[in-house]
């Protein structure tokens, strides 16, 4: 997986508004109505991930989530981040 150029992911961004491109990693917070919906994301973006074999760092307080997205091997932002974040956009839908 190839490392994308800046002007590449901030062109793909534009399709998750709600994502930013900083400190080399996709970006976003979400703040669910409560600590079950959080839970509920985590669980359900989980079975994508292991299914991508592409993980976030990720954290959890009570009903907020916080996600970075970047290609450790690669050393930046890949299409695999990109596609993780459309898959957690589409996901976190249904429960914000
Ligand atoms: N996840 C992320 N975010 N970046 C990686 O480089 C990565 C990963 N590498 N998950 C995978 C697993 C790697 O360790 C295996 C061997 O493909």
């Amino acid at each position: 997986m190839q490392r994308l150029e800046t002007q590449q992911i901030l062109s793909a961004l534009q399709a998750l508004p709600e994502w930013s491109y900083e400190d080399g990693a996709l970006n976003r917070s979400y703040h669910f109505p409560s600590f079950t919906h959080a839970m509920a994301f985590l669980a359900g973006a989980a079975t994508v991930i292991e299914k991508m074999n592409h993980h976030p760092d990720w954290s959890n307080v009570y009903n907020r989530v916080e996600v970075r997205l970047s290609t450790h091997d690669a050393g930046g932002v890949t299409q695999l981040d990109l596609d993780l974040a459309a898959h957690m956009e589409s996901l976190a839908q249904r429960l914000l």
